[in-house]
């Protein structure tokens, strides 16, 4: 019998589930119902201006960032999805201050998510792609009302991570820590179908992508990468460079993923208080293992991102992801000033 071209994500969780051992019927739950809110929030995105949910929702979250009005449903989307499936012990987010418990009427499970339920949403409004990035940890044994303090595991504990992208088409990708997989959704049929499994980000890539107006208040060794990169050809790295900055990590990582290149969000003297703008549980951890999975590397330009043992739910950490060879690059030019 031919093998189908057209494997949805059920199918492909099933067996996953069934030929490979990979995953349990919790993680399987958990994983479609995350999809299923990413397609409820890529119909809210996709209705922009006519859905009348563009522009600030008038509050702050947790970072004192103002909150976009998708951000606000996005968040709701997926808490409403979670809850009731007895997959989770507790969910955290971007846009709530502390763990999110599960209502005492339904049952708990062995799983903790943790979400930005719509990053880059700066762009809702001048309509460039954003999405949802997710984590999933074991909630620790012996836990049975988890507080802030169960979700600060290194990301390398973590199960599962992936993300959604909403743009032109919309895609979710994903990774049990066995590969990275593709699934692209079907407007018509409403499924998320398996556009590329097993992705493998090249080791050199010719991209870089950084926001070049924090250039000033870089520390030596990001200044000395970078210009290296603009020297190009007449430089010492013998070869022009290209640049991309959409200011949409998912964007920027998807792209990456897809053809190469490294990303860069270093830690930057503009406010000392601050190790970097990106959070270390829902955007660094699970952007690292998906990188890593796909043979990247992702650290903080001094230590691998996944060995992180956190202190807060909402830590700020440097992310330099991508390409193998320019982040170890990258790194080892910290490192020796470091030194
Ligand atoms: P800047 C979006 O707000 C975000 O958290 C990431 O998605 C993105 O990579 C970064 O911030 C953009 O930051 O300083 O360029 O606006």
């Amino acid at each position: 019998m031919s093998t189908p071209s057209r494997i949805s994500l059920t199918r492909f969780l099933i067996e996953q589930q069934r030929d490979h051992s990979r995953i349990n019927s919790d993680l399987r739950l958990l994983i479609e119902v995350v999809a299923r809110a990413c397609k409820r929030i890529s119909i809210a995105v996709g209705k922009g201006a006519l859905g009348g949910v563009l522009g600030s929702a008038g509050t702050e979250n947790v970072q004192g960032e103002t909150q976009k009005k998708l951000d606000v449903l996005s968040n709701e989307i997926l808490l409403e999805a979670n809850e009731w499936g007895g997959h989770l012990a507790a969910l955290a987010s971007e846009e709530m201050d502390d763990p999110h418990p599960i209502p005492h009427r339904y049952p708990k499970g062995e799983y903790l998510l943790v979400f930005d339920p719509l990053d880059g949403s700066s762009n809702i409004d001048v309509n460039i792609s954003v999405g949802t990035i997710f984590s999933v940890l074991r909630c620790p044994e012996g836990v049975r009302d988890p507080d802030e303090r169960a979700f600060l595991q290194p990301g390398s504990r973590q199960v599962a991570a992936g993300y959604a992208v909403y743009g032109s088409s919309t895609v979710l990708v994903l990774t049990f820590g066995d590969g990275v997989h593709v699934f692209t959704l079907d407007r018509e049929q409403g499924s998320f179908i398996l556009s590329a499994a097993n992705v493998k980000i090249p080791e050199d890539t010719g991209e870089f992508a950084i926001n070049m107006s924090n250039l000033r208040h870089w520390e030596a060794p990001m200044r000395r990468y970078i210009e290296e990169l603009l020297a190009g050809k007449t430089g010492p790295r013998g070869r022009d460079f290209n640049m991309r900055w959409v200011a949409s990590m998912v964007a920027d990582v998807h792209r990456i993923l897809t053809r190469g290149g490294i990303f860069i969000y270093p830690r930057d003297l503009k406010d000392a208080s601050k190790p970097g703008k990106l959070r270390l549980m829902y955007e660094a951890n699970p952007m690292a293992m998906i990188v890593e999975q796909a043979g990247g590397a992702a650290t903080t330009g001094r230590e691998r991102i996944l060995d992180i043992v956190p202190t807060r739910l909402h830590q700020r950490v440097p992310v330099f992801l991508g390409s193998k060879n320019e982040v170890e690059r990258a790194t080892a030019y910290h490192r020796e000033a470091d030194a």
